[in-house]
């Protein structure tokens, strides 16, 4: 083949990159024009808005659930309007690849997921029942007793600067831990410090329980426990040591 001039092989080339390129435009699908419907959505709770009480109180409860939690879920939904692959996805996977996205994201699923984690994991006074006797057996083998466990929780909590959760955790190697994480992160997030499967967890914001508590936080969490829906923490245990 005889040699080209460098003008015109860049013209071959162009002319080849069009013939090979994708057909643009017309042939979209109606489902790409139409709306699209929103991806997350706000679950009812599994109990009145004042089934908690005394331990929380219902209007604590109604501005959290249809509030904070709410206005999470329309936040993560208005990001998934911007990147329509989120809305392919489960909280899950977007908790996984947090970095990749921007804060709004992290942020939003965030608290997306442990808000709907949190209510679950709660129940009406004398109704949650008791560790099973395999998580009570993990307790002891990892923290040396309940009320141990109970003490190092409640150290986490208090020592949570500012806003987040603390956590109960099955890790990968099986092991339970006692985990914080700030603002709306979790440690199902690629980014925690410690990661591993939440069984049980707290919510340490203000908005949890300043109605009720004021500034006390400490009530909060000392009078949570008799809430605690411990038949779904141990189911959720059992579900993450069959991983
Ligand atoms: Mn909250």
């Amino acid at each position: 083949m005889p040699r080209m001039p460098a003008a015109l092989r860049l013209a071959a080339l162009a002319a080849a990159a069009v013939l090979t390129a994708p057909v643009p435009a017309l042939a979209q699908t109606p489902a790409a024009t139409a709306p699209a419907p929103a991806p997350f959505t706000l679950a009812p709770l599994p109990y009145a808005y004042d089934a908690l009480e005394p331990v929380i109180d219902a209007e604590t409860m109604q501005l959290h659930h249809q509030r904070h939690h709410g206005a999470q879920v329309a936040a993560l939904n208005a990001e998934a309007a911007k990147n329509p692959a989120l809305a392919t996805m489960t909280l899950e996977q977007i908790l996984a690849e947090t970095a990749k996205h921007p804060p709004a994201v992290r942020n939003n699923a965030g608290g997306a997921w442990n808000h709907a984690f949190f209510w679950t994991i709660m129940a009406p006074q004398g109704t949650g029942g008791a560790p099973s006797a395999a998580l009570a057996a993990a307790i002891t083998r990892d923290f040396g007793s309940m009320d141990a466990f109970r003490a190092q929780f409640r150290t986490a909590c208090m020592g949570r600067f500012g806003s987040g959760w603390c956590w109960l955790i099955v890790r990968a190697d099986g092991k339970l831990a006692v985990v914080s994480t700030p603002n709306q992160d979790n440690p199902l997030m690629e980014i925690a410090e410690t990661r591993g499967t939440p069984v049980l967890g707290n919510d340490l914001w203000e908005h949890a329980f300043y109605l009720k508590h004021r500034n006390r936080r400490a009530d909060y969490i000392d009078g949570w426990w008799a809430v605690v829906n411990w038949a779904e923490v141990s189911r959720r245990y059992e579900a993450a040591n069959r991983r």
